[in-house]
């Protein structure tokens, strides 16, 4: 089957302010401009990478160093996560974070918004599991993740649990990684990866940053706000269907070691992931549903 073409999709998926196009490495991205909001997302892993609501600067950061090959994921944006998150837990030959952001997914509809924004909604078959992923683009972003799983018994082998693990790992544009502030974690515990993994009890404080910063929040259903001074705004996190909140920025060296994060782009860009990871893992039986949500939205601050 050839693979459809911006024209096909422009065709097929007729909604004023949302065109389709070839993006860098000639894969097909969607374009949104309508007057709540910009945004761009790729076939590409169902990745999203730009939004941007009308009165702001855009809110998600790229990197431009990133990736842009069918099967490579793209650095920035929102990184789709799934089934598992980090280093496959047994076979370090397979791709970080899962096959989810590396496999091209379907389109399955457009709609226009109440609110002037537009409804994406993309889908990723992949026995046992079928994907169905919604992003709507307005003043707010929503993105959910829905996962279903195939009411076999063999799809969960002897055990008859599929544990998942999974993160929308959203970067965000910051002025400067050395003056913000994140709120809502103060109160959960975390495993923290740096230097090596290690268990962290709450610190009941603000997370602010002084050095390569990689924290597997657990237990937490909390929303998150991340106080940004020099831009002048406050970006709000809240989530559903999530215990965990991973937090990181690569720092000086682990930014250098990264060939598709540049050198000096690190003190621009934070990462909250809404995800459940680790003890957080996700037991589900043949014929289960899951969902994972994420409202993200920007107020002004003075
Ligand atoms: O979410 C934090 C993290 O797990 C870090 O350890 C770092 O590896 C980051 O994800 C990026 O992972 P990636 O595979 O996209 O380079």
């Amino acid at each position: 089957m050839t693979e459809s073409t911006p024209a096909d999709f422009n065709n097929q998926f007729s909604v004023p302010g949302l065109r389709f196009e070839y993006g860098p490495g000639k894969l097909v991205r969607g374009v949104i401009d309508t007057p709540a909001a910009r945004g761009e997302f790729y076939l590409n892993g169902a990745h999203v990478t730009a939004w941007q609501p009308a009165e702001h600067q855009p809110v998600l950061w790229m990197s431009a160093a990133s990736n842009f090959a069918e099967g490579k994921p793209i650095r920035g944006g929102i990184p789709l996560c799934f089934p598992w998150f980090g280093p496959h837990a047994d076979d370090p030959s397979l791709p970080a974070h899962g096959w989810a952001r590396t496999s091209v997914w379907e389109l399955s509809s457009a709609q226009p918004l109440k609110n002037q924004g537009i409804s994406i909604v993309m889908t990723l078959t992949r026995s046992p599991y079928r994907l169905t992923y919604q992003v709507d683009f307005s003043s707010e972003l929503h993105v959910r993740l829905l996962v279903e799983t195939e009411d076999s018994a063999a799809a969960a082998g002897s055990s008859g649990i599929l544990a998942i693990e999974e993160a929308l790992h959203t970067y965000f544009t910051i002025g400067d990684i050395h003056q913000i502030l994140i709120e809502g974690l103060e109160s959960a515990d975390f495993i923290d990866k740096v230097p090596e993994p290690h268990a962290c009890n709450a610190v009941q404080a603000p997370i602010q940053f002084s050095g390569e910063t990689d924290r597997v929040y657990q237990n937490t259903k909390s929303s998150c706000r991340l106080i940004d001074p020099v831009m002048h705004r406050m970006i709000i996190v809240d989530k559903s269907g999530s215990d965990t909140t991973v937090v990181w920025n690569p720092w000086i060296a682990k930014s250098a070691r990264m060939a598709d994060f540049g050198d000096h782009e690190w003190p621009g860009m934070v990462c909250i992931e809404t995800a459940n990871a680790g003890i957080n893992k996700v037991q589900l039986k043949p014929g289960d549903r899951h969902e994972i949500t994420a409202t993200i939205r920007v107020q002004t601050i003075k």
